[in-house]
């Protein structure tokens, strides 16, 4: 008898730490049509520019993995220490923040709605919403995220992957998320779109480790094109497309990129050199409803990262500010 209660409690821990509370349905009574509110004003957003979808992608990612998903990423301080203040938010483009703060007028213009439904789950549903815009997969999302009421600059480090990694440091990170090699391969397809700084890899072109100073791994014709684009002395302002093929479309081109030594990244390209990681960029790269089917799965799971329930969270009236 014992070993089955305890088996039991056990399964009822479990069920409680990784689900958290959220659900399908969360909304249902007290905002019914949230996610179409949302999907009309992340629409409306992306028609005026295209960065949108990038921009609120990035801010999802970055909002998790630090203190879990609960928009502290959103947060402005008076004195500039905030999550946003890291340097690390050079690409946190201000059209992501502007996505979540449009898409939160439009739901708290509703009677029913206002002050029920949390800034970290409306940047899930604009996520969500982006990737469907730019031909990605449309998948279900989980709700019942609270706001976090904390956002530090210190908190930034050692949580946000740099470029430079390789193959083990980013597994590990992701690990301690519990978010598998394949979580990562698919995740790290979100590079299909979006844009990057010349300075987060001109390493590569020019002062690589190696007699030829470019980096070995790089496609030479690839390497070319990109010190054409960034030179060595270039405006701190540039930022090329991340996938030069089809920079503005939601789609496996990206593995296809990493088998021609098209990454931008080390970290892109390290999933490519290294073997155990290589038959899965593969299958991505020849099959995009694998890649589609293990990105929703681990968007999903990136999602329910530090979830905050109950007293740890608040939902917030102004996204940028706690109550
Ligand atoms: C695996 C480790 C990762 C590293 C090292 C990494 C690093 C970077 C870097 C350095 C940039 C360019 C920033 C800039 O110069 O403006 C970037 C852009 C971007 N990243 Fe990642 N990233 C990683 C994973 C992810 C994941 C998991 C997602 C989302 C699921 C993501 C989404 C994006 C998007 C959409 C952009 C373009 C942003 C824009 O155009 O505004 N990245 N990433
Ligand atoms: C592609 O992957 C899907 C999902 O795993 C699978 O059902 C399908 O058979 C695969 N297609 C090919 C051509 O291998
Ligand atoms: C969008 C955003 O918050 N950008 C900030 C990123 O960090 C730099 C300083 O590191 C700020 O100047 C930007 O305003």
């Amino acid at each position: 008898m014992f070993p089955r209660t305890l088996l039991l409690l056990l399964s009822l821990i479990l069920f409680k730490t990784t689900h958290a509370q959220l659900h399908l349905d969360y909304y249902r009574n007290s905002c019914p049509d949230v996610e179409s509110i949302v999907r009309s004003a992340v629409q409306e957003k992306f028609q005026q520019t295209f960065v949108t979808a990038p921009a609120t992608l990035r801010l999802f990612f970055h909002d998790c993995l630090v203190r879990g998903c609960d928009a502290s990423v959103l947060l402005a301080s008076r004195n500039n220490r905030a999550e946003k203040d890291n340097p690390e938010n050079l690409s946190l483009a201000g059209d992501g923040f502007d996505t979540v703060i449009k898409a939160k007028a439009a739901v708290d213009n509703v009677q029913e709605c206002r002050n029920k439904v949390s800034c970290a789950d409306i940047l899930v549903m604009a996520t969500r919403d982006v990737i469907a815009l730019t031909g990605g997969p449309s998948y279900a999302v989980e709700l019942g995220r609270l706001d976090g009421r904390v956002s530090t600059k210190a908190s930034v480090r050692h949580q946000i992957p740099h470029p430079d990694f390789k193959l083990e440091k980013l597994e590990a990170m992701f690990a301690t998320h519990g978010l598998t090699l394949v979580d990562l391969i698919a995740l790290s397809g979100a590079h299909t779109i979006g844009f990057s700084h010349c300075s987060r890899f001109s390493k590569r072109l020019y002062n690589f480790k190696s007699k030829t100073r470019i980096d070995p791994t790089l496609n030479p014709a690839y390497a070319r094109e990109l010190r054409g684009m960034c030179p060595e002395e270039v405006d701190s302002r540039i930022a090329i497309s991340m996938d030069q093929t089809t920079p503005q479309t939601f789609d496996n081109v990206y593995y296809k990129n990493l088998e021609r030594g098209r990454g931008l990244f080390t970290s892109d390209q390290t999933l490519f050199t290294h073997k155990r990681s290589r038959d899965i960029v593969r299958l991505f790269a020849f099959n995009s409803t694998a890649f589609e089917i293990a990105f929703v799965d681990a968007i999903t799971k990136l999602g329910r990262i530090g979830v905050k329930t109950g007293n740890q969270g608040e939902i917030r009236g102004d996204c940028t500010i706690v109550n």
